[in-house]
């Protein structure tokens, strides 16, 4: 069993639910797992015995415009390594915890000791933040000397080698969803479908951070477009920069009666069962961790073909992809799905089976370990 130390965001962002979803998996696999964070990651409350959180405090000085959270992370890094005797560090999203854990490991260094370093990319860490030259170089770097370098798709992968010329190995591994959790309970789901929707209305799902990248109006406009045809509901959850925006452009269309913004949620894994089709016409996906957990709950996803989409969704089989921005595409598929019951289910049922076959945790966890073991040879 290995003693593994995980950083991540701990807010909503898809980075952070994977982290703590992993460490959860890890520690009912008997793993002991220590969450190095500015706060306690949302998923992780009330959880087992195994998981630890520690927090980092940034202390404030006048003199500090921006206080120095990397370096309070790095100190509290090397520390919950020393004291609990951690075997590697496992970092989400490389800036700046990558930075931070090659700190704690060359402060440990010194001391004779070893502390290996995994860092997984995510998206837009790579994308967007890592692409911008203020932090390119420092990105490169940290990946370069990270002991292990994970990504969540081919695309990614891909990415990562175009944008910073790395030619250092880097393992895909996917998001992962636990399929005993997200699981389609059919007197539950009819249960709590009764709380937000009649019988003959269709029900569709968003679940997001809310920012530009996922195209919130799409979702609003595709919805609009659906509602004339049928009576339905949109169910917006999350919340996040764009959140007022679309609340106001359902305003506007005259939809607001039937949209509901239920902020932020932590029973995911029971409210996407009760929808019949998830929409995610986002500008970028890496992976699409929203899409998966609506497949594990047989509930298919009308998105975009951007980024890792694609390779998670097969078009018209476990979902349907279209360019960005093709809103009247989007809504002329989610109409014409909802009037077909019997190619909704095939391609529900499909889903379930893609997210059970190629992603289901008890698949994707063993991996992890797999690749810390060999992290932990290599670096001996
Ligand atoms: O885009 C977000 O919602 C935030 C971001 C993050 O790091 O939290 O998401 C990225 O990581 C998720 C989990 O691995 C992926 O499912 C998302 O596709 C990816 N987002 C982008 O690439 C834009």
């Amino acid at each position: 069993m290995m003693k593994i130390g995980i950083t991540c965001y701990p807010t909503y962002g898809g980075s952070g639910v994977v982290a703590t979803e992993l460490g959860i998996e890890l520690a009912t696999r008997g793993h002991e797992v220590h969450f190095i964070s500015y706060s306690q990651p949302f998923r992780l409350a009330g959880r087992e015995s195994k998981i630890h959180f520690h927090e980092v405090s940034v202390s404030n000085y006048p003199l500090f415009e921006f206080p120095p959270y990397d370096l309070a992370l790095a100190t509290h890094m090397a520390e919950v390594a020393e004291y609990y005797d951690l075997d590697l560090l496992h970092v989400h999203y490389a800036i700046p915890h990558s930075v931070s854990a090659m700190l704690a490991r060359q402060m440990l260094a010194r001391a004779g000791r070893r502390l290996p370093f995994v860092t997984t990319l995510h998206g837009t860490d790579i994308t967007l933040v890592g692409a911008d030259r203020a932090y390119l170089p420092i990105t490169r770097y940290a990946i370069d000397e990270s002991d292990g370098v994970t990504v969540i798709s081919d695309y990614l992968r891909q990415k990562t080698v175009e944008t910073f010329g790395t030619t250092r190995e880097i393992a895909v591994i996917p998001n992962f969803v636990n399929c005993d959790i997200y699981v389609r309970n059919k007197a539950a789901a009819e249960q709590l479908r009764a709380q937000y929707a009649r019988k003959d209305e269709r029900l569709l799902v968003h679940l997001s951070n809310f920012r530009p990248v996922k195209r919130v109006r799409d979702v609003i406009e595709i919805f609009a477009r659906v509602a004339r045809k049928m009576p339905a509901r949109l169910l917006m959850v999350g919340d996040g920069p764009d959140r007022s925006v679309a609340e106001w452009l359902a305003i506007q269309l005259k939809i607001h009666d039937r949209v509901h913004f239920l902020g932020k949620l932590d029973s995911i894994h029971e409210l996407l069962p009760i929808a019949d089709l998830m929409l995610m016409p986002s500008e970028l996906e890496s992976f699409g961790l929203a899409a998966l957990e609506a497949m594990a709950c047989e509930v298919p996803t009308i998105g975009t073909a951007v980024g890792g989409m694609p390779e998670l969704i097969e078009h018209d089989v476990t979902g349907l992809l279209f360019p960005v921005g093709a809103v009247d595409e989007m809504s002329e598929a989610a109409i014409a799905l909802l009037q077909n019951p019997e190619h909704m289910q095939a391609m529900a049922k499909a889903a379930r089976r893609m997210a059970q076959q190629s992603y289901c945790a008890s698949r994707i966890i063993p991996r992890y370990e797999q690749f810390y073991e060999s992290v932990l040879r290599n670096s001996a």
